[in-house]
């Protein structure tokens, strides 16, 4: 069906759990007939309102002005046009027992688990929603990154004490979410999306709740939703600015502020709001009415978020009020095709965060959320920070890919699809080092951003992907010409796989020692291989990053529980975070950023490594950080030889080594392996 979400090729690279957003799109949607613009040049002139402007019309230009009379003025404006108004704050209570717990996440990050439930409200039919945070251990008065969810905590992290979502959540199969309902097997299937062990090695705590714990996400929602509580009207005809499912989001966020603001190991004037895509724009609204979030991040949230409307590209405000009709008031759906008649847009929304430090993210490939309309809707709020002697934006320039710019305003377009990964949240700690915190980001490595292509799970199909510009190809098209050249045998002489067209097939051997070894070496890669495994000595073989840390190769479909030494396991590390394994016999796809470990002169870690791998469509490590080599069979302990120990000394010395395929006894096939190096420190 062609239903304009995007086209299909972009499909087919979403991850599971944005195909299956775009399932609900399509359910509800009915604007099946709208054309939607992709083209630059057809974007209309405009004029935007000015978000400074008080009632008279007259731009404040002060900040005692804005304060008073423009602002209040702006935000009443929103709230009657887009998304309803303001619902009340109630108290907020813990049911039970705040839950806390010590635990050690993947990398050896020591933690704290808080769970708890919190009452929003004081009668009985009060909704209750499920508050996960992650401290590191002994933190006091830190930062704090609160950013609802889509499936559940669960889905978040897949630390086995989290609690399942307990109300309905949308189907997602690949999520582990059938039947509308959070299951064991959904955890840790978002994880890609919430980097817990990389915030909290920045100093942070990371808190989340179930979005549909205040407003299940349907068109018919609202019957169950926080809102009844609230005596607003849950059906019929409802008033222009009645509130819909954003508002009761950004209502939702507010109250559990209310209670992180308690805790001791919270600073409660460093919390930041995040929200992707649907909410992120709740985000927005929730910085914009809540004053007391410190700083606002908004990820990919597009139209109804940071895009501005007037802009006809991607998204429209007729598809979104057609295919949400629950997540505005409904004054908003009126101005479908006469947006240019808003008595706001986008950028008033961005400028209430004002003088107050806000981050805006998207993707290059995500052109429904219009990424180019969100930066304009960044630069036209600029104004407000002006008032305050700060710099906003400080740029009109849309930035190249990967390019983060601004001051007080942040932005950055990602490389890659619409989702919300590590490196946006990296983004996001450098922006509240810098201005919540008063300090410099860590020196930020400057790669690309890490977002690979794989076909989602079901699809089961070899890909292949092209190698990038600046890969080093070592299995091509021509396997054996390919591999004779790119690798050595153990002894540094030929190899003797076998190449059959552009798939290379392991020589077993009894000692498990037939390895090869890629003579390009890299400090920092990306690393992508199509493999099958066979049934032989359980398909095993595997990628040893510069020989030392292996990422695992094994016949482990289905197995469960998945243990360090199954299939995604950075082997003897850390078992993968989810099972993603496919049968022997089928291709299956891995792709993994590896930042290696940095050592000092005497040759001792000073610096962890980090690993990030994709198998077959799902995150199996997120960041996972390691330091020495754990595992028993490193090439460099079996089947010595003098040309492995001369390579282990130049590994030592420069940070930089090699990539082995492994033989361990199974005639494993390989094809589109290729390496590309980050940093430049390449041979
Ligand atoms: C889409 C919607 C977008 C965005 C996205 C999401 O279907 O059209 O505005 O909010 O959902 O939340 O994933």
């Amino acid at each position: 069906m062609q239903h304009g979400f995007r086209t299909a090729a972009a499909a087919l690279a979403l991850p599971a759990a944005a195909l299956a957003l775009m399932a609900i799109v399509n359910l509800s949607g009915h604007a099946a007939d709208e054309v939607f613009n992709y083209d630059e040049a057809k974007v209309r002139h405009f004029t935007l309102p000015d978000p400074l402007a008080g009632p008279d019309g007259a731009a404040a230009t002060t900040p005692e002005a804005w304060r008073t009379t423009a602002r209040p003025h702006q935000l009443a404006v929103v709230e009657a046009n887009v998304y309803g108004r303001r619902l009340p704050a109630v108290p907020v209570s813990v049911v039970g027992d705040v839950e806390r717990a010590d635990v050690m996440l993947a990398g050896d990050v020591a933690a704290t688990r808080i769970q708890a439930r919190l009452r929003l409200g004081t009668l009985e039919r009060s909704p209750t929603t499920d508050v996960l945070l992650y401290l590191p251990r002994g933190a006091r008065a830190a930062p704090c990154f609160l950013c609802l969810n889509f499936r559940g905590n669960q889905a978040q992290h897949p630390d086995p004490g989290i609690h399942l979502a307990r109300g309905w959540v949308a189907n997602d199969p690949q999520a582990g979410i059938t039947d509308n309902r959070a299951t064991e097997a959904s955890r840790g299937s978002w994880n890609q999306e919430w980097p817990v062990e990389t915030m909290l090695g920045r100093g942070s705590l990371m808190a989340t709740a179930y979005y549909g714990d205040a407003f299940p996400d349907r068109p018919d929602g609202r019957a169950e939703s926080a809102l009844a509580s609230l005596g607003r009207p849950v059906g019929g005809q409802l008033p222009p600015d009645e509130p819909g499912a954003i508002a009761t989001w950004a209502w939702q966020l507010s109250r559990i502020l209310d209670w992180l603001v308690t805790l001791p190991e919270i600073d409660k004037s460093k919390v930041a709001v995040v929200g992707h895509s649907r909410l992120g724009k709740a985000a927005l609204l929730a910085g914009a009415l809540d004053e007391r979030f410190a700083m606002v991040v908004s990820n990919e949230s597009g139209c109804g978020g940071a895009a501005l409307s007037r802009r006809n590209y991607g998204e429209s405000v007729k598809r979104i009020t057609t295919s949400f009709p629950h997540w505005f008031c409904p004054a908003f759906a009126t101005f479908a095709g006469r947006e240019t008649e808003l008595p706001c847009d986008q950028h008033t929304l961005l400028a209430l965060v004002a003088p107050r430090p806000l981050y805006v993210a998207s993707a290059i490939d995500d052109s429904w959320a219009d990424p180019r309309g969100e930066f304009l809707g960044a630069v036209a709020a600029e104004p407000a920070w002006k008032l305050f002697g700060r710099r906003g934006l400080g740029t009109a320039e849309w930035p190249a890919p990967d390019m983060p710019v601004g001051d007080t305003i942040g932005y950055h377009v990602r490389t890659g699809r619409h989702e919300l990964l590590a490196y946006d949240w990296e983004r996001f700690a450098d922006h509240a080092d810098r201005h919540l915190l008063g300090r410099a980001p860590p020196p930020t490595v400057g790669y690309p951003a890490f977002a690979p292509v794989q076909k989602p799970l079901q699809a089961q199909k070899p890909l292949p992907v092209p190698p990038p510009a600046g890969a080093i190809v070592l299995v091509g098209a021509d396997a054996a010409a390919t591999a004779a050249a790119a690798f050595t045998s153990m002894a540094g002489g030929p190899i003797d796989w076998r190449g059959e067209q552009d798939v290379l097939v392991v020589t077993p051997t009894e000692q498990h020692a037939n390895h090869i070894v890629s003579k390009a070496v890299f400090r920092d890669a990306d690393i992508h291989a199509e493999f099958m495994v066979a049934p032989e000595a359980k398909g095993n073989s595997g990628l040893y990053l510069h020989g030392h840390y292996e990422m695992q190769i094994y016949d482990s479909f289905g197995v469960s529980p998945v243990t360090d030494q199954d299939e995604g396991s950075l082997y003897r590390f850390a078992k993968p975070i989810v099972n993603a394994a496919l049968p022997a016999g089928e291709w299956q796809v891995y792709d993994i950023r590896f930042i290696a470990p940095r050592r000092n002169a005497s040759g001792a870690i000073e610096r962890p490594g980090r690993v990030t791998a994709w198998l077959n469509g799902r995150i199996v490590q997120n960041e996972l950080t390691f330091t020495e080599p754990r595992s028993p069979y490193t090439p460099y302990k079996h089947g010595v030889t003098e040309h492995l120990r001369a390579i282990e000394r130049r590994l030592l010395a420069t940070g930089e080594g090699p990539l082995f395929l492994q033989d361990h006894g199974s005639p494993t096939r390989f094809r589109n392996v290729w390496i590309r190096p980050l940093g430049g420190g390449s041979r």
